[in-house]
């Protein structure tokens, strides 16, 4: 039934920042990963399942690589480390507006000589010709890369031919997972990620980057269409705290305005959220609250 059949994981790498999770979505078509103008927005490594007619493309989108400062971090690189295990392809995505650096050329390097390798130069909504120009001759420079394709994740511009090249590296095969799903992650984890996404555009400075939302509750009223959720909202600091609640709760308030409509979407009910924000004290070198934050810790270990 299935002898024309392709499926297959492809990992979308890249620096923090380049689009990694804009183009998961795009590719998908759904909200999978979520997205923010700040660096290192993405935590886990997280499946994004687009099924066509004779394929299922199984995407695996990755927090962005940079140098790890503290647990959450090293945490961070290891899931790169991990999402890049026996896949059938490297979706190698570059921020045409930063042009190539040092490390994308030694990711480069030493993914064409395992795995097919695309590149996706994104961004090029944001960039002239000559500037575009300039990256895609630096990368022809690179031997063995199976194809560079320009494109625009954010206005989805050029993300059919992308398609196509990508599922040139799929192997023939059935489908792993169930052909209509777009994601395995639990509506518990992507409760949390709302939450935070909304974080990360509403506070400033460093703030947003030590924060972690745990889900305390999240249950269906019975015979009603509605959802009660209640979340921790944790930070690293005690004066952290205060500027996430705001004058008068107003920030908090605006965080739980921004989440419910996205919660409401992604469920498809009327939510009730309810935001507590909790202090614990740099987290990100614990890896006690970080596993109590969700994050699974053994990928930290893991070779
Ligand atoms: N102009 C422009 N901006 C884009 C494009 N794609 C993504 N962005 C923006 O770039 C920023 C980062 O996007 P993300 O998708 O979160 O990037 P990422 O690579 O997943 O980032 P990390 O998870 O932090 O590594 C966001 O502000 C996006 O809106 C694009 O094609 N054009
Ligand atoms: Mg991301």
């Amino acid at each position: 039934m299935y002898e024309n059949f392709r499926c297959g994981f492809i990992c979308i790498a890249g620096l923090a920042n380049a689009g990694k999770s804009t183009l998961t979505n795009a590719l998908v078509g759904e909200k999978v990963s979520i997205v923010s103008w700040r660096p290192q927005t993405t935590r886990n490594k997280l499946l994004g399942i687009l099924n066509g007619d004779d394929y299922q493309l199984i995407l695996i989108d990755t927090p962005g690589i940079h140098e790890a400062k503290n647990r959450l971090g090293e945490y961070m690189m290891r899931s790169v480390k991990s999402g890049m295990k026996d896949v059938d392809g490297v979706l190698y995505v570059i921020d045409a507006a930063k042009g190539m650096s040092k490390q994308d050329y030694e990711f480069l390097e030493n993914s064409v000589a395992k795995v097919p390798t695309i590149v996706a130069l994104n961004k090029q909504d944001a960039v002239t010709r000559e500037t575009l120009f300039a990256t895609l001759e630096k990368l022809n420079g690179i031997k063995g890369i199976a194809a560079v394709v320009p494109i625009s994740a954010k206005k989805e511009e050029n993300i059919a031919p992308l398609l196509e090249e990508i599922l040139k590296a799929l192997p023939i095969g059935a489908p792993l997972y169930p052909t209509d799903e777009y994601t395995v992650s639990s509506s518990r984890f992507m409760a949390s990620e709302i939450i935070r996404e909304k974080a990360l555009y509403l506070l400033d400075k460093e703030v947003p980057y030590g924060i972690g939302v745990s889900i305390n509750k999240f249950e269906e009223r019975e015979g009603t269409p509605i959802v009660d959720i209640d979340a921790d909202i944790v930070c690293e600091k005690q004066s952290h705290k205060a500027i996430v609640i705001g004058k008068g709760g107003e920030k908090l308030k605006q965080i739980a305005t921004a989440a419910r409509k996205d919660l409401e979407k992604m469920i498809g009910e009327k939510v009730f959220l309810t935001l507590y924000v909790r202090v614990k004290n740099e987290w990100r070198d614990s890896e006690y609250i970080m596993r109590e934050l969700g994050y699974d810790i053994k990928d930290l270990k893991e070779d």
